[in-house]
């Protein structure tokens, strides 16, 4: 680590900020060019330990750019981790206050829900598959503290890969007898359809996305627990949105899930 607990902290605070006061700040490698994945790392884990010092509860984790579209779309070539907290969470159908955020944006994602912990080194696809529970439909919204969604991968790994909201609905499916690769995913705004792929899009299989959080966690001596609700990633760019806006994410198979922007 290049950072000293204290710079960790304030840098923490400043991130934590920005999200809890819905104001933009420049990428934190501009004043800090020397800081190293670890310190973006742990970062993020003090603005967890913050939003857990003031009673807020995890209640799942999220992978970050594990698609081509993503990463073109934000000039990075390597997936990150996050988590999410309870008051990210918004009901199938429900609204999103564009006032608590400052610049939103939806993607499309498959979520997964496990019944056994999974532990790196060494998960796989397969194993993935195998702890799974079942999957379901998820927009998450995704809300970047830095300036015009303008960083780089250490900034936007502190700033918890940009996470700000998300929703679940459709059916809860079992992964047994579903090819998650091909599931088709078509996203709406408005009634129009602004995003169209298919699971594949994520990392080949978003299973795939899972184990690399699994493995990375692994290299950190942790696990993730059974129980747990993990967003796989964007399968396709993300897409702006504004108060008035509404959409709807339709995914084969897994039925639909919508969330309003007042
Ligand atoms: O969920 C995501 O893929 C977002 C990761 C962070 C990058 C971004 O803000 O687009
Ligand atoms: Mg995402």
């Amino acid at each position: 680590m290049k950072l000293d607990r204290k710079t960790i902290e304030q840098l923490a605070e400043h991130l934590e900020n920005a999200e809890l006061q819905a104001h933009d700040v420049v990428k934190i490698t501009d004043a800090h060019p020397e800081m190293d994945w670890d310190d973006a790392y742990a970062i993020q884990a003090e603005i967890l330990r913050r939003k857990l010092a003031r009673g807020n509860k995890v209640v799942g984790l999220k992978c970050g750019l594990t698609s081509r579209a993503k990463m073109k779309q934000m000039g990075v070539e390597t997936p990150c981790f996050g988590f999410l907290v309870d008051y990210f969470t918004v009901d199938d159908g429900g609204t999103v206050k564009t006032g608590e955020l400052i610049h939103p944006k939806v993607e499309p994602e498959i979520a997964f829900v496990l019944k056994k912990p999974l532990k790196g080194p060494g998960c796989h696809v397969g194993a993935v598959l195998a702890a799974t529970d079942f999957v379901m439909a998820g927009i998450e919204v995704i809300d970047s503290r830095y300036r015009d969604f303008k960083f780089d991968l250490k900034s936007v790994i502190a700033d918890n890969c940009s996470s700000a909201r998300y929703v679940l609905g459709g059916v809860a499916a079992p992964v047994a007898g579903l090819d998650l690769r091909t599931l088709g995913v078509v996203m709406e705004k408005n009634g129009q359809p602004v995003a169209i792929g298919a699971g594949a899009a994520v990392l080949g299989h978003p299973a795939a996305a899972i184990a690399m959080l699994a493995n990375h966690l692994g290299a950190r001596g942790e696990e993730i627990p059974a129980g747990t609700m993990i967003l796989s990633g964007g399968v396709t760019e993300a897409v702006a949105v504004n108060a008035g806006d509404h959409v709807n994410l339709r995914v084969q198979s897994l039925g639909s899930v919508s969330v309003h922007f007042a």
